[in-house]
């Protein structure tokens, strides 16, 4: 690479990207996440940084822009590495530092990350860049652009995609398309395509309906979603609503539909109808259903995990194949779906603190990890020798037909899977192929188990960084008696939990609870919300009981 300009950056640092916000900007849960009018010297300066990441990965890093779940006026970045995961938490705290220097201290600060990190600036960087549909969104990626530019990095802008879609290029890439082609058109060919396969071809069978209705958020999403039904139109009706024409995430999306528990604006509220809300940028889904009473029920991302852990245990035991298969949760997994995972399905399962990196990484320690948040984030990670025993089964003659089929199923089912992150339109086709395959219709897939009646607010604090937690987020440290006092408040419920923590998305402390009785549930979570209130500096209206 020809050598940087450095007098070039200085100057863009200082003048057409310099900062417009005193205040620190952490990288969060999933990124830099604000106010998009501050955001322009954060995608400049990861523009930059960039460059230096994929110079000492030696592999293209994906960069992409999306406040995902939050209102039309935030927005975000998130780095990808080159496996398609998230960005490495040790870059989380360089990305951080970068973003927050003066201007005048850009330059410098980079070449001291070069030393520290022994980075080869010869090496030719490549970035991929990708946004979602917010008005902000272009003009970020622009300054984006210019950072990698800058820093002489080649660009590959995909424009606007989906983040999931963002991750699978940048791990195509990366493995020289063994994983697939890294475009968008070879994302939606080959889900499709392993989509049409594993379904065989029928549209229905008896109880199955290949019919779903999709709450697109008013986001990115809904051009995924009707890419798909384009080339799935053969194999099952997809119905799309809030497809961008209203407001993003406004009363609709699947951040909407599992905080709050009700079916989003504009759905038409026909009765047993499958339906499905995707978030803003399409990386989180849950499946609803209003029955004949107009009562909501929720199948969320605890459900969907169960659903898919259920039905490859299953295979595997068919099958007689020696993987081990696992779980990951959050503290967030309703405690109806983890006692029915390790008391039941008696699959092993995990507890991590929230954010995909932290599943995603988990999941990898199994043949067959299956992570999913109860808000709808996750997917399935196979070891590369898992798939190879179980594409090898599928074609054994020496293993009995039974043997033989279910192994086949399961291979079938790999490549509907995006593996790199989350994917509301992945795993919504991988929930429709289990469902088929037992018949099942959304009533009888909630039937499993009983979720404990649950409840999840916000609670505004002078600083949320006052809350810090332990014991993958379930119990917290600091402010001192704030956990006493949960503890004494949930002592009081049969089947009480609850437990508090800092959004690394939005500006607010998330309170969970949930308990034995719906009547007792909202009465818990203002307990708590409460003492958050007031032993970690709340501000605006204190919560009542
Ligand atoms: C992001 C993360 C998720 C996380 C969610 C909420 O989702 O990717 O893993 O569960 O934020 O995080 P927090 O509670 O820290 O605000 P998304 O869909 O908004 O990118």
């Amino acid at each position: 690479a020809n050598p940087v300009d450095y007098s070039l950056v200085e100057s863009l640092a200082k003048n057409q990207h310099r900062k417009a916000y005193d205040g620190v900007i952490q990288y969060g849960t999933a990124g830099f996440r604000t106010k998009a009018d501050i955001l322009d010297h954060v995608l400049f300066r990861m523009g930059l940084l960039t460059v230096l990441r994929s110079q000492v990965k030696k592999a293209a890093i994906g960069l992409m822009i999306t406040a995902s779940h939050n209102p039309e006026a935030d927005n975000g970045v998130k780095l990808v590495d080159p496996n398609g995961e998230m960005l490495e938490s040790s870059w989380e705290t360089i990305a951080t530092r970068l973003a927050n220097v003066q201007d005048s201290q850009v330059v410098s600060t980079l070449q001291e990350i070069i030393k520290e990190q022994n980075i080869d600036t010869s090496y030719p960087a490549s970035v991929i860049i990708g946004r979602d549909t917010r008005s902000s969104s272009l003009p970020l990626s622009q300054a984006a652009v210019e950072g990698v530019k800058a820093m002489n990095g080649n660009l590959k802008d995909f424009g606007v995609v989906t983040t999931p879609q963002l991750h699978y290029v940048v791990h195509c890439t990366n493995t020289n398309g063994a994983y697939g082609v890294p475009t968008v058109e070879g994302y939606y060919e080959k889900i499709s395509k392993a989509f049409k396969t594993a379904v065989g071809g029928k549209k229905d069978n008896d109880k199955y309906i290949g019919k779903v209705q999709i709450d697109a958020a008013n986001g990115v999403g809904a051009l995924a979603v009707k890419e798909f039904k384009k080339q799935l139109s053969d194999v099952i009706d997809i119905q799309i609503y809030n497809d961008g024409n209203g407001q993003l995430n406004h009363m609709c999306g699947a951040d909407y539909v599992k905080i709050q528990q009700i079916p989003p604006v504009n759905d038409p509220l026909k009765p047993l109808v499958r339906s499905v809300s995707i978030d803003g940028d399409a990386d989180r889904i849950v499946y609803y259903y209003t029955d004949e009473n107009n009562k909501f029920h929720l199948l969320d991302g605890d459900r969907i995990a169960i659903l898919v852990a259920a039905h490859f245990k299953e295979l595997l035991e068919k099958s007689n194949l020696d993987l081990q298969l696992g779980l990951v949760q959050t503290a967030y997994a309703n405690g109806g779906s983890t006692a029915y995972i390790s008391e039941t399905l008696k699959v092993p399962v995990a507890c991590v603190p929230t954010g995909v990196k932290h599943l995603h990484h988990k999941a990898l320690e199994f043949d067959i990890g299956v992570y999913f948040e109860a808000n709808g984030h996750g997917t399935i990670v196979f070891k590369d020798s898992a798939v190879q025993i179980i594409r090898t089964a599928a074609d054994n003659p020496s293993l009995s037909e039974n043997q033989r089929t279910a192994a086949h199923t399961l291979s079938s089912i790999i490549d509907v899977i995006n593996q790199t992150v989350g994917d509301a339109l992945s795993d919504m086709l991988l929930v429709e192929l289990i469902l088929r395959a037992k018949g099942w219709d959304t009533v009888a897939w909630e039937k499993s188990y009983r979720d404990l009646p649950n409840r999840q607010v916000k609670v505004k604090v002078q600083d949320r960084n006052a809350i810090t937690t332990t014991d993958a987020e379930r119990r917290c440290v600091t402010p001192m008696g704030l956990q006493e006092k949960i503890d004494e408040i949930v002592a009081k419920y049969p089947k009480g939990r609850s437990f508090v923590r800092p959004s690394g998305t939005e500006d607010v402390v998330r309170v969970y609870a949930e308990c034995d009785r719906i009547e007792d549930v909202e009465k818990l979570a203002a307990q708590v919300s409460i003492a958050v209130f007031e032993l970690a500096g709340g501000i605006g209206t204190k919560p009542v009981v």
